[in-house]
């Protein structure tokens, strides 16, 4: 890492302790400046580095709420407003018990790279809450996010910041969300929450984009060697809507998708899987993935805390949680042959097993870039809302992937310009970068 940069990473390390998802996210954007700092200096000089990262505004509030037998609970909710240079706040709400201030400020870091990468006028943003959505009813998910929502009404809106999902929170979850906003304000204000439901304000497409996006983006990695996801043995981790969709875009071009995980295992159909069985295990029933391989009958093998990494396959799209694939996994996948990864999760890859991705030749897609389609396709439901329309899956399909396509080729060219050719990880961050340091620039110390 360049000496300026380093001294920089170990005062944003001492300013914020203990929080080691937000230091590996702010080592990873470092790692890859080099090139651009060496070339304009001025990037470190002006402080600009310093501060992107302090979020513009933490917002950190009691949750409380009522479980079905009568007791009071109480989780924690968190918006982390990093960066409106370039538009409103933007970036999903995490419900999962493992959330802390630093896995909402590593997910909101990320967010503002890769929503300049997508060339929408989004800055970036992350929030969520402890809460453990897993058992709980219906009823109790709407009073969760109810009381979620009445801190968080005044701090957002469609100006000013956008929610939306991610882990544990979907089109119900917004749904609640979305009405107690509503009857907070009084104002339909479609545009303060996207992934919002299709009869009041949501946009085809938004439910598949992320995960069909990460697969055009490794379809696209793949045709610069001549290859496509045609005929590809993939390997999926998770089974939510990022992994169910990476699912369904890879078996539309050609692929056949051996895995699927949760949090207990992960399945392999040989077969390859049967994605409508496995929509309704996960989706539909809100179950585990024993279960598929149950119903699947001896076409399918659940491996109950096994390492989905394990299986051998062309190209790999995890699409779960952060630091899912570690320096071994990613040994033994470039054992096994792959050729490909397209990050569907956030920061799913440890760093060390990104280097070795990279170092042996793999075609890497990092998160920002890869899994950008998810954003890129809200702003898409932002303007759909702003001009009180409604466009057609097939139009909005085509957007996004033109904006893959535009993604892909901006990282690509970016790498060649800073000397590092075909380095993704370079090109995405870099190219983020700067989009996000230009307009600070120019609006003054801000
Ligand atoms: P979902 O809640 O729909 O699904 C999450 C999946 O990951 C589930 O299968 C879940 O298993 C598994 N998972 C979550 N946490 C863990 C964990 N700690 N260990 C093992 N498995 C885990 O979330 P999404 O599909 O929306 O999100 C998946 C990833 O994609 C996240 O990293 C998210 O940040 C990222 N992402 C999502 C976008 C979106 O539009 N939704 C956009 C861009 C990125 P279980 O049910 O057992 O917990
Ligand atoms: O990580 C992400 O990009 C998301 N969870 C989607 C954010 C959004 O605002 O659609």
């Amino acid at each position: 890492m360049e000496p300026g940069l380093e001294k920089l990473r170990d005062e944003v390390f001492r300013r914020n302790p203990g929080e080691s998802e937000f230091h590996q996210a702010v080592t990873e954007v470092f790692e890859a400046l080099g090139p651009v700092v060496n070339r304009h200096p001025e990037y470190v000089e002006s402080g600009i580095l310093r501060r992107m990262c302090e979020p513009e505004r933490q917002i950190i509030f009691r949750v409380p709420w009522v479980d079905d037998n009568g007791h009071v609970q109480i989780n924690r909710g968190f918006r982390v407003e990093f960066n409106s240079a370039l538009g409103p706040y933007k970036g999903g709400l995490r419900f999962h018990p493992s959330v802390y201030l630093g896995i909402i400020k590593f997910l909101g870091f990320e967010q503002i790279f890769k929503n300049a990468l997508t060339g929408m006028p989004i800055g970036g943003g992350k929030g969520g809450s402890d809460f453990n959505p897993a058992g709980r009813t219906d009823a109790e998910i709407m009073r969760f996010c109810q009381s979620f929502m009445t801190e968080l009404y005044r701090h957002i809106g469609e100006y000013t910041d956008v929610p939306a999902g991610d882990i544990g929170v979907g089109t119900r979850e917004i749904g609640y969300l979305f009405g107690q906003y509503k009857r907070i304000t009084n104002r339909f204000e479609s545009g303060v929450l996207t992934g919002k439901g299709m009869s009041w304000g949501g946009s085809l497409v938004r439910p598949e984009a992320t995960g069909y996006g990460a697969v055009m983006f490794a379809d696209q990695m793949l045709r610069t060697r001549g290859a496509s996801m045609d005929g590809q043995t993939v390997l999926v981790s998770g089974s939510g809507n990022v992994a169910l969709n990476a699912i369904a875009k890879s078996q539309q071009l050609g692929a056949t998708v051996l895995t699927a995980s949760d949090s207990s295992g992960y399945v392999v159909d040989e077969d390859g899987i049967d994605l409508e069985l496995l929509r309704q295990v996960k989706e539909v029933r809100r179950g585990r993935i024993a279960e598929y391989a149950e119903e699947r009958g001896g076409r399918s093998r659940f491996v109950a805390d096994g390492c989905v990494w394990d299986v051998p396959g062309t190209v790999a799209i995890p699409s779960a949680t952060q630091n899912e694939l570690d320096d071994k996994s990613a040994l033994t996948l470039i054992d096994n042959g792959l050729v490909a990864l397209a990050e569907g999760a956030n920061m799913p890859c440890t760093q060390k097993a990104t280097e070795h991705m990279i170092h042996a030749g793999v075609l890497f897609g990092p998160g920002k870039a890869a899994n950008a389609g998810g954003v890129a396709t809200s702003a898409l439901e932002m303007q759909q809302n702003a001009s009180r329309d409604t466009w057609s899956f097939e139009y909005t399909h085509d957007k996004l992937e033109q904006i893959m396509t535009d993604l892909h080729d901006r990282c690509l060219e970016t790498a060649d310009r800073y000397g590092t050719p075909g380095n993704y990880v370079v090109g995405a961050n870099i190219a983020g970068f700067v989009k996000v340091a230009d307009a600070m620039l120019a609006q003054g110390v801000i």
